[in-house]
């Protein structure tokens, strides 16, 4: 049985989970601003009704700047205490060492990094703990990563990466149950190498670990469609879809409801 261990929680990856996106921040592509406010973000979180919770407090869309390690605490943190009561796995999006250290240790189960634990100390911050860690591939940073990207071989690219990041992981100490990969959608990605990525995703169920895909209202959606964050939802489901038959376990989503409905007709067809 797959299971995907997260601090004091051990999630059954026997049927695909869904992960509710809960940004804390003022500039995030789809939802920014909406949830600044920690009262507002706590209730959004408990409304979404997700198996697991990605909480955010620096926007990674593409041409977002960096900000600080305290500003990012002053964000999440007070959303953290604020879902000390809810008895489900709580992940927090963060590159930082000493964000995930203070997340942690606010009760947090899953650190969801970008930058797969490349930044010094990462690996660390997450071995001496029992969390989850989500290991994803970004080409460039957030602010530049959009321009003009290129790969010889995108796919042989990013599961390259994905590998030598889980086997420093797992020699850092972090078991393998306690991983996940994700190839990052839109993060340095043309249309066509997410489309390329996407229709190659079960190669990357050779590596061993649960597969997280996050298409939820990206803008490679928009330009396929012609329509705005706000109107993506059919792509989105569509993409999520797609990427359930490529094997991932784990969606990340903002449409939380929905995408369970897609994940009812895709178990109903796999049986
Ligand atoms: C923070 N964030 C935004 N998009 C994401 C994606 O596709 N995957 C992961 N793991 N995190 C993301």
């Amino acid at each position: 049985m797959a299971v995907l261990v997260a601090g004091r929680f051990r999630l059954d990856l026997a049927q695909p989970l869904v992960m509710g996106v809960v940004n804390v921040t003022p500039d995030s592509f789809s939802d920014g601003g909406k949830f600044f406010d920690p009262k507002a973000a706590v209730a959004h979180a408990v409304n979404l009704d997700a198996d697991i919770l990605d909480i955010g407090g620096e926007s990674s869309r593409p041409g977002a700047l960096p900000v600080s390690a305290q500003q990012e605490m002053d964000r999440i943190l007070p959303v953290l205490e604020g879902l000390k009561g809810v008895e489900k796995p709580i992940s927090v999006d963060t590159r930082r060492p000493e964000v995930m250290q203070a997340a942690l240790r606010a009760g947090a189960s899953m650190i969801n990094d970008i930058e797969a634990l490349q930044a010094p100390g990462a690996l660390d911050a997450v071995a001496n703990s029992r969390c989850a860690v989500c290991l994803m591939h970004m080409k460039g940073e957030p602010a530049t990563m959009q321009k003009d990207p290129h790969y010889d071989d995108v796919v042989g690219e990013v599961l390259g990466f994905l590998k030598e990041r889980t086997q420093v992981a797992m020699q850092a100490g972090i078991a393998q149950e306690r991983i996940v990969i994700d190839p990052g959608f839109g993060f340095g990605k043309t249309v066509a190498h997410n489309m390329e990525v996407l229709r190659n995703l079960a190669r990357f169920k050779a590596l061993g670990v649960p597969i997280l895909a996050g298409w939820s209202r990206k803008s490679t959606l928009g330009k396929l469609t012609g329509r705005p964050a706000e109107e993506r939802l059919a792509a989105s489901l569509a993409a999520a879809l797609l990427a359930l038959q490529g094997g991932a376990t784990i969606l990340r989503v903002h449409d939380v409801k929905e995408t369970r409905d897609v994940i009812a007709v895709w178990r109903a067809y796999r049986q």
